[in-house]
């Protein structure tokens, strides 16, 4: 007798992904492995003015491009609204949140919805601290 067909399970997760970096591909990796499909919303330049006030090194269409490269990318979609969790993570099926920890307890309530699981961040490395060493010696 053969086992019945369970749906794929897919995980989501956000980010700017900005001059693209090993803590990027580690989370990206990690979040793939708690589920069959990964789908990435990357948000908007206008989101990034918005809530940091500064416009990413690369624009949102590099950055799509470099994440829907990734071989643990199943798809990618632009994150236009940090309010819109809820409506991607019900657009796109997820079955699990994943985040960095930096957002510790900033998504719990999505739990009602999906699993929601905070990554350790990698260590010593982000985007300022990159564009701070490479305007340093540049
Ligand atoms: N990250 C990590 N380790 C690092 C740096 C980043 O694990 N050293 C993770 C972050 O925790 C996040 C992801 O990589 O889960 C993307 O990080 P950012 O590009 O900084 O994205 P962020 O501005 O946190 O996301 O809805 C969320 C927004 O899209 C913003």
């Amino acid at each position: 007798m053969s086992a019945p067909t369970s749906e794929a399970r897919t995980v989501i997760t956000f980010g700017t992904f900005d001059v693209f970096h090993v803590g990027h591909l580690r989370v990206i990796e990690r979040a793939a492995a708690l589920g069959d499909r990964l789908v990435v919303g990357v948000s908007a330049d206008e989101l990034n003015i918005r809530k940091k006030g500064r416009e990413p090194v690369f624009s949102e269409g590099e950055r799509m491009a470099i994440v829907a490269a990734l071989k643990p990318v199943h798809a990618v979609f632009l994150e236009e609204s940090l309010e819109l969790k809820r409506e991607y993570i019900l657009e796109h099926g997820a079955h699990v949140l994943v985040m960095g920890d930096d957002w510790e307890g900033r998504f719990d309530e999505f739990r009602d919805i999906c699993d929601v699981v905070y990554l350790p961040r990698t260590p010593a490395i982000s985007t300022t601290a990159l564009i701070e060493k490479i305007s340093a010696t540049g």
